[in-house]
């Protein structure tokens, strides 16, 4: 791979202690050849992912609590590459997509790894509603990369958006979005907080608010 001038990953962790540990040689193998630093923001898991993370990533933070949008943020504010790759701890994100992120950022200031197809009818709707509005088809795709020099541009509002008020913002701003897609592989069953239904429940409120901060937001 070209070098790139670096690249910051950024990943949040929820109880991801076995899924971290697989999760960062992975990104290394892709990144091989490219300066980068791998950035672990945890949430005060339970299950000991911090000591995984600290083993293997070259920053691993822990703080309270506080959801994947303001995480992500927190993450992203450590980073020292020009470009910011955010990608799930869950192995939901194939690693092997970054190049291709990678490239579209030559061109975007934000880029959007977006799944083929949406599980949750929740995730469908969001796409047609505010995805329309973005033009982007998966809204909650955390799987990204950013230029640095936006990351000033992100003052959140909304709480956990799951990565919804990102795009918002950027839209906003006048930030170039692009886009790639990629088949995801075949989703858990059931989510890991509450069940299907809450699921859907908070992606719609998370959708809720990203519309209002889009229409009446800053
Ligand atoms: N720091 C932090 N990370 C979180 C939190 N909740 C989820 N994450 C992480 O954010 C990423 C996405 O969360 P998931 O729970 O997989 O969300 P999802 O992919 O929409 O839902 P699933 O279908 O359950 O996989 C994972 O890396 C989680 O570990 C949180 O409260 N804090
Ligand atoms: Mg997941």
């Amino acid at each position: 791979m070209e070098d790139l001038n670096g690249v910051s990953v950024v990943t949040t962790t929820w109880n991801e202690r076995e899924n971290i540990g697989r999760l960062i040689p992975l990104l290394r193998r892709v990144l091989r050849g490219v300066p980068h630093e791998v950035i672990v923001v945890d949430d005060s898991s339970t299950d000991g992912t911090i000591e995984v993370a600290k083993k293997l990533a070259d920053i691993a933070v822990q703080k309270p609590r506080e959801g994947q949008s303001k995480g992500l943020l927190y993450g992203m504010k450590l980073a020292k590459y020009p470009v910011i790759v955010t990608i799930d701890a869950d192995l939901e994100n194939d690693p092997r997509h970054i190049p291709r992120l990678l490239r579209e950022a030559e061109e975007y200031d934000v880029v959007v790894a977006s799944r083929t197809w949406l599980p949750r009818v929740s995730e469908r709707i969001s796409s047609r509603v505010l995805g329309g509005l973005l033009d982007v088809k998966d809204v909650f795709s955390n799987f990204r990369a950013y230029r640095r020099e936006a990351v000033p541009l992100f003052r959140l509002k909304g709480g956990e958006t799951f990565g919804a008020e990102f795009l918002v913002i950027a839209k906003k701003k006048g930030l170039r979005i692009g886009e790639i897609s990629y088949e995801p592989p075949p989703r858990r069953e059931n989510p890991r907080v509450g069940g299907l239904f809450w699921a859907n429940m908070r992606i719609m409120w998370a959708l809720v608010k990203s519309l209002v901060i889009y229409l009446v937001g800053g």
